[in-house]
């Protein structure tokens, strides 16, 4: 008997340890990672051993230009590999934490993938000021803001199109942003449920439970969505890392006294100087802080 033939595909979903694999002739197989070894993400390039008609078995994932995950104190969540760009969405409301905005750029500049900010809902008035507002010292990084309504699907295609296309694009973003209409809006068949985040019930619930990814019509592209969070926690960072979510700290650290300064209580840091001179905006410092703090906490755990 011959050796089985070997499969290279890309992950398309991922549920727990169940994935689909998509081959280059369009034909699909339900995949399991041999054995207890896991760590495949949607996004991710495998080679698989066919079992029977369409079923496989992963026996190795190829080398990432990238992986964007997140890790707590609880555990590690994964959210795709080989992404290019990052769509955070927020929207005009219900409210979006700045928090998670931060730690999304971060986690994006540090894994090398480049992010965009969709302002969603701009057609509900009350509050958009506030939302331009709170949105305004990502801004001032250089990081795109897109404002569209993603209910429009005129004004999606002409904000987005172009971007997407060739490209693989992960969406991100708290629950009731309008992610899932997003996704309708770009890829029609999709059909992916979307919900009223009205309700008090459902506050913190989400309808996307897995990680897909789909294909973009014509001129093409991929777009991965995900479920939504309602934390983001980066203690996989190091010093450094943490540091590539702050540009706006890198001319300034050029001042500080010491090397291995961490911008927090050293004597002659150029960061604190920057603070104080209202150069560098106080949320980002802070949240700069809570993020360091936590990767520590992680070091002194392990
Ligand atoms: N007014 C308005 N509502 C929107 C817009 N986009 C989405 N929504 C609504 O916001 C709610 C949450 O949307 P959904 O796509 O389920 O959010 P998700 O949780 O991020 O996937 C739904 O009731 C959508 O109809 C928009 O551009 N304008
Ligand atoms: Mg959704
Ligand atoms: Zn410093």
């Amino acid at each position: 008997m011959s050796a089985p033939q070997l499969l290279e595909g890309r992950i398309i979903s991922a549920h727990g340890r169940h994935y689909v694999v998509e081959f280059p002739d369009g034909s699909q197989r339900h995949c399991f990672p041999r054995g207890k070894k896991a760590g495949a993400a949607v996004g991710d390039r495998v080679r698989i051993a066919p079992q029977g008609r369409d079923e496989g078995a992963i026996d190795a994932i190829l080398p990432r230009t990238n992986l964007l995950f997140r890790s707590d104190e609880m555990r590690t969540k994964q959210f795709a590999a080989n992404v290019d760009q990052l769509l955070i969405v927020v929207a005009v409301e219900p409210t979006f934490a700045d928090d998670l905005v931060g730690r999304a750029l971060a986690g994006a500049w540090s894994a090398d993938i480049e992010p965009i900010i969709i302002l969603n809902k701009v057609d509900i008035q009350n509050g958009l000021e506030a939302a331009r507002a709170r949105l305004a010292a990502v801004r001032a990084l250089g990081v795109p803001v897109i404002e569209l309504s993603a209910l429009d699907r005129e004004t999606v295609l002409a904000a987005l199109g172009q971007r997407l296309i060739g490209k693989t694009t992960l969406l991100l973003g708290q629950s009731g942003m309008g992610k899932s209409t997003l996704l309708n809006a770009l890829v029609p068949d999709a059909d992916a449920p979307t919900r009223e985040y009205s309700s008090a019930l459902d506050m913190g619930r989400h309808t996307t439970t897995s990680t897909r990814l789909y294909h973009l019509p014509p001129p093409g592209g991929d777009l991965i969505d995900s479920p939504g969070f309602q934390a983001f926690g980066l203690q996989h960072l190091s010093g450094t890392d943490i540091l590539r979510g702050f540009p706006e700290f890198t001319q300034h650290i050029e001042r500080c006294r010491f090397y291995n300064c961490t911008h927090r209580r050293e004597p002659g840091c150029g960061v604190v100087e920057a603070l104080q001179a209202g150069e560098i905006d106080p949320g980002r410092y802070a949240l700069y802080q809570r993020i360091l703090e936590e990767s520590e906490a992680a070091q002194q755990r392990y």
